[in-house]
């Protein structure tokens, strides 16, 4: 039997959003993602999608450099090992570790390694992942709306249908007030703000964040600059609601060093932010339980689904930003679309690889750009 792949091809795509999810870094009404699809010798398929947006607001990487860095650089170091055979993870660490950061692109191809590996081993994602629950809790992102009364008829929503936790995007001037009201209307659910890094040190900052205090919010993300993990550490230090770190954590050790050093209690884990699902899974099996929790980049069916695998991972017991396909898309690429029940749990699928079909003809109709490479 040839192991070799025969194919790697990226396909950049976009998708409607049901609703732009506005933060405090902009507003995005489309969700572009590139999808990466790998082919061996024997025409198993592994399945992988890049998740990086068209503006460097949340991260340096772009769908334009995510695109670049693989075409130039990941995808040959990464087609150059199966010259010796199918690649351990190991050695695509150690290929793409003198590609400095891009982290997003180098997921992207992670990603699509994993899938195919379980398609010809005959395993699901979620085995490779280390995966052993059956469904996971689940919350919904919400970005900030046009007024407080959107917002709240929009939580009430979300609760209706079941989900877990309500995380709500603030800024200054959509922080206090609005967490109150929500407080006052639905009482003490679980909540939590993300400020998308729109804060700083100043004392008027500070004293928004002890007032808040009395909220008894599950935890604070990213208030402070993507890079100044100190000064999370100096927050962290006046408040008692747990900070948790976003954009501030790139790679394993950042996490490690982040709570060991009292800059946040709680880390919010994107695999793309952290360089792949193997870093994820390292991250969460060091930190553990109630450290740890996955977030989201409004992914399409197939990163949804690899972000649903490892969250059956025992330590993922806080609900994640990973919520119903129907939340984002009309159409998802994936086939059942992914589903919240009324409890607020996503079943984690049983079968082979991604366990659910991938739609190629939306992805077909929906591509923007395509690349191949054998
Ligand atoms: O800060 O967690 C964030 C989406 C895009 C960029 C940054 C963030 C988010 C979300 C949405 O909060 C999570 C999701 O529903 O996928
Ligand atoms: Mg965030």
């Amino acid at each position: 039997m040839d192991n070799t792949p025969v194919k790697i091809s990226q396909s950049l795509i976009s998708l409607p959003l049901v609703h732009p999810f506005q933060t405090s870094f902009g507003v995005q009404d489309k969700k572009f993602a590139i999808i990466i699809k790998l082919i061996d010798a024997d025409e198993n398929v592994g399945w992988g999608e890049t998740v990086a947006d068209p503006f460097p607001g949340y991260a340096y990487e772009t769908m334009d450099t995510t695109w670049t860095i693989q075409e130039k650089y990941l995808i040959p170091a990464f087609l150059k090992l199966f010259e010796n055979g199918f690649p351990t993870i190991e050695d695509i660490d150690k290929a793409f570790a003198p590609i400095r950061g891009h982290n997003f692109a180098k997921t992207g191809i992670e990603s699509a390694y994993w899938s195919l590996k379980a398609q010809r081993e005959n395993k699901s994602v979620g085995e490779l992942y280390g995966a052993t629950k059956t469904k996971i809790p689940t919350g919904v992102s919400i970005g900030i709306q046009p007024s407080l009364d959107a917002l709240l008829e929009r939580i009430g929503k979300f609760l209706e249908k079941g989900y877990q936790r309500i995380k709500i995007k603030i800024k200054p001037g959509w922080d206090f007030d609005v967490v109150q009201a929500i407080r006052k209307e639905y009482g003490d659910i679980k909540l939590m703000v993300d400020a998308n890094s729109a804060y700083s040190l100043k004392k008027e900052h500070i004293d928004i964040f002890k007032r808040m205090d009395r909220f008894d919010l599950m935890m604070i993300e990213q208030p402070l600059a993507y890079d100044d993990m100190l000064d999370h550490k100096k927050l962290q230090a006046e408040i008692s609601t747990p900070i948790c770190l976003d954009e501030s954590i790139h790679t394993v050790s950042h996490a490690i060093q982040a709570i060991e050093y009292e800059c946040a209690k709680i880390i919010n884990i994107k695999p793309a932010r952290v360089g792949g699902y193997h870093k994820a899974k390292q991250i969460a099996e060091k930190l553990g339980k109630d450290k740890v929790w996955l977030g989201g980049m409004l992914e399409m069916g197939i990163g949804r689904m690899h972000n649903i695998f490892i969250q059956a991972k025992d330590e993922f017991t806080i609900p994640g930003d990973t919520s119903g396909s129907d939340r984002y898309f009309t159409q998802d690429i994936i086939d059942p679309p992914v589903k919240v029940d009324e409890n607020g749990y996503i079943e984690v699928p049983k079968g082979r690889n991604l366990a659910v079909n991938v739609r190629e003809d939306v992805i077909l109709s929906n591509t923007i750009n395509y690349q191949e490479t054998s």
